[in-house]
């Protein structure tokens, strides 16, 4: 330990039994811990106060800021930081703030469902025939409540909605939102994971769809649906927020996929995971196997595939919620494929291309996975009406593009 002139730090609560040098007699001096990191340090009255200086590999020494422990990135304070980086607009910015907002508030319902008896079914059906469970009901008028808020957004297409709705109270922006406000919630009542889905894009005017048969429909609901039939491929940005164990909140802007969790505590998203990467390849599957005599021989045949031990005596393993938001989660997270095939009942499969497969697909390929209808992807097509289904096959690149193999 080489130290030239010793001073004295008496009251100091650092040790210097480590310092390498230290020039005395001046207010401040330069410590060395080891050879890549220096401390400059200053005597102000009895205390000694130390900031770290690092050497680059160049050999320069650098200032470097300490990380705050307590600095937590909130969705809020991201989002502004995509608009100062000029990745999303001002306008945008707050669509999704608004978004965001609607999912704490749906996210509160569901965990006191039972509590507040918000179980059960509506008494209702929706577009498609399917029983509107309470909650489906009231997420959607959530859903809607918080975009129409916003004053950004001018055109809202849910799932639970027959026809896409105008807002009529857009001051600026007149962003199109699609969502599914409550997906899976079957689960509901059983308190298993749920999740509200959502895709944004802007206006557009070159939509393909044939009229000819919407003699009812007024004119303001033509042009909403005319603007509503965009591909996946003019999506904005796309998320999902799953009411789970924890409330997770993903999104992409097209720029990667960040996750944000809900602290409890002070009921704001914080930023947990940025720029996640779905793995390429993993061995677990997602599919209704109950449906499996209704599907055609050659789903059939991989997914026997799946379940072959083969050489390594290990099948993939199944795991299935039936909760579209869950399973994706799980999958994007430690890999592996989600299906919802079409079989001999459902030509198309059961899920909705416009706010459910496209969002989720969009997300995945900006992970680097996959989203498939089995032969092509899903972000590719052109939806001819608004509840359009398609199968829907997602997940690890090299898993999907496997099973479209099979289907090929
Ligand atoms: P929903 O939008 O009416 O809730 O239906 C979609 C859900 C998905 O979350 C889930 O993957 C699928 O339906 C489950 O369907 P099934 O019960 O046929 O397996
Ligand atoms: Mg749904």
């Amino acid at each position: 330990m080489a130290v030239s002139t010793a001073p004295t730090p008496t009251t100091s609560s650092l040790s210097f039994s480590h310092l390498s040098f230290f020039q005395h007699k001046k207010t401040s001096f330069l410590c060395t811990k080891n050879s890549t990191v220096k401390r400059k340090c200053e005597h102000r009255g009895v205390h000694v106060k130390c900031m770290v200086l690092e050497k680059s590999s160049a050999g320069e020494a650098k200032k470097t800021k300490r990380q705050s422990v307590y600095k937590l990135q909130t969705l809020t304070s991201w989002l502004l930081k995509q608009e100062q980086d000029g990745i999303i607009d001002a306008e945008l910015t707050i669509v999704l703030s608004s978004i965001s907002m609607a999912c704490k508030q749906i996210a509160s319902l569901v965990q006191r469902a039972g509590i507040s008896k918000l179980t059960g079914v509506h008494g209702a059906f929706n577009a498609h025939g399917e029983d509107q469970k309470k909650l489906d009901v009231v997420s959607n008028e959530v859903f809607s409540n918080c975009l129409r808020a916003s004053g950004r957004t001018g055109i809202i297409a849910s799932e639970e909605e027959d026809v896409p709705v105008a807002v009529e109270e857009s001051y600026y922006g007149n962003y199109i939102v699609v969502f599914d406000p409550l997906d899976g919630s079957s689960n509901i009542d059983a308190a298993v994971s749920t999740g509200s889905i959502f895709g944004i894009y802007t206006p557009n005017d070159d939509c393909l769809l044939d009229l000819e048969d919407s003699t009812t429909l007024d004119t303001v609901e033509q042009r909403c649906i005319v603007n509503v039939c965009q591909p996946g491929n003019n999506l904005l940005a796309a998320g999902y927020c799953m009411y789970s164990s924890s409330v997770i909140f993903v999104l992409t802007l097209g720029n990667g996929v960040f996750s944000f969790t809900l602290d409890p505590m002070f009921g704001e998203f914080i930023l947990t995971q940025e720029n996640i990467q779905i793995p390429k390849a993993g061995k677990i599957y997602a599919f209704n196997e109950g449906n499996y005599q209704l599907w055609d021989d050659r789903l059939k045949k991989y997914i026997d595939h799946l379940k072959d031990p083969g050489p390594s005596g290990k099948p993939y393993s199944a795991r299935y919620i039936g909760s579209l938001v869950g399973d994706f989660h799980r999958t994007l997270l430690y890999g592996g494929i989600y299906g919802y095939p079409r079989n001999k009942k459902s030509r198309n499969g059961k899920l909705r291309l416009l706010y459910e497969c496209a969002p989720m697909s969009f997300i995945v390929e900006q992970a680097g996975g996959k989203g498939s209808d089995g032969q092509q992807r899903i972000l590719d097509m052109q939806p001819v009406e608004i509840h359009q289904r398609v199968p829907l096959y997602i997940g690890s690149i090299e898993e999907v593009e496997k099973l479209e193999k099979y289907l090929s």
